[in-house]
């Protein structure tokens, strides 16, 4: 059954899902300001993304150009990164957990509030498109570990070996004192979150990983809960999340950052309140990083984040821009 018509005939919707305001009076202000069909289109293009992802952006950037849509700009740019092996926290070439397994979580939301979402997926190269399809063709949100690795050969996914010598020989090397300790900006922190408007000002994100290196096995983070590592909602805008996700969790980072928004913040502001809420969080304990990226329906964006190191691209009409983002901690 298709997910749209589920929807219709079903009565039981989860809170956490839809794209129903927490606070309506301030919807009923943006909507007016913001979400008219004029409106919508006189904002131009953009792709927004984690991280110093040149390619992702590029790619994406380059299915906007082509009138494709923000939902596709998204897919095909996070893929540039699940493809690329050398990316040792997404897709082929992801860290595998402490027992030498790779898994990987993604999710997708697009214009209308749908999305898709999979979970600790073994095998699979692209789970983004994965998460497509759990969105496009089942009814349900998301599909975890054996159960979506099924459905994807069901879709014609390949089996594809995720674990690269590389990734292999550092897991060795991890083994040897098999301590937790997720470094600061690099070693674990290159997740791509990727936001985009399209021609038609329509938002979407995307969001994919492998998640923390040596984690527990069956650990799963933000990155692939909607809400958490990633929330669109079409008549604001959209924000997304690297880094520790346990504590983006912890605070359901994006959908907190749209809401902020909602209420009339920009998304600089609103993504320094995002990590201000989980620094409160962890009066103690500040030794982690977490970014957050976020835009606009006005195509405005914004970016911040704990620790200095954090940068991130937007490429726009006005060029293709890696953004070092300010923190919290200052260098
Ligand atoms: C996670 N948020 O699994 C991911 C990791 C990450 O940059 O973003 N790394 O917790």
């Amino acid at each position: 059954m298709q997910r749209r018509k589920f929807l219709k005939s079903s009565s039981v919707v989860s809170a956490g899902l839809i794209s129903t305001p927490l606070i309506a009076s301030c919807k009923e202000e943006k909507s007016v300001e913001m979400s008219s069909e004029n409106d919508a289109k006189a904002v131009r293009p953009i792709v927004i993304c984690t991280w110093n992802f040149q390619n992702a952006s590029a790619k994406a950037w380059e299915v906007l150009q082509n009138g494709g849509s923000a939902l596709d700009a998204v897919e095909q740019g996070v893929m540039v990164e699940e493809n690329d092996e050398n990316n040792q926290t997404v897709g082929v070439g992801g860290r595998p957990d402490r027992d030498g397994t790779v898994t990987l979580d993604a999710c997708i939301m697009d214009k209308d509030g749908n999305c898709g979402a999979v979970l600790a997926i073994q095998n699979i190269a692209n789970p983004i498109s994965v998460a497509r399809k759990v969105m496009e063709e089942t009814p349900h949100v998301m599909l975890a570990g054996k159960g979506a690795e099924q459905f994807a050969y069901e879709m014609g996914f390949k089996k594809t070996n995720l674990l690269t010598e590389k990734s292999k020989q550092d897991w060795l090397e991890w083994k040897k004192t098999s301590e937790y300790k997720p470094i600061i900006n690099i070693e674990n922190h290159d997740t791509i979150g990727m936001l985009a408007i399209d021609e038609n000002g329509d938002i979407s994100g995307a969001c994919t990983t492998s998640g923390m290196g040596f984690k527990m096995a069956g650990r799963v983070g933000d990155s692939p809960i909607i809400g958490a590592g990633l929330f669109v909602d079409n008549e604001v805008g959209g924000a997304t999340a690297t880094g520790m996700g346990e504590e983006v969790v912890r605070t359901v980072g994006s959908v907190l950052i749209v809401e902020l928004m909602r209420q009339g913040k920009s998304p600089q502001e609103a993504c320094e309140e995002g990590v201000k809420r989980i620094i409160a969080k962890n009066k103690d304990k500040q030794d982690f990083q977490i970014g957050f990226i976020a835009i606009n329906k006005n195509g405005e964006t914004g970016g911040y984040c704990i620790q200095p190191g954090f940068t991130y691209r937007t490429y726009s009409e006005e060029g293709h821009i890696n953004n070092p983002s300010d923190s919290y901690i200052k260098a």
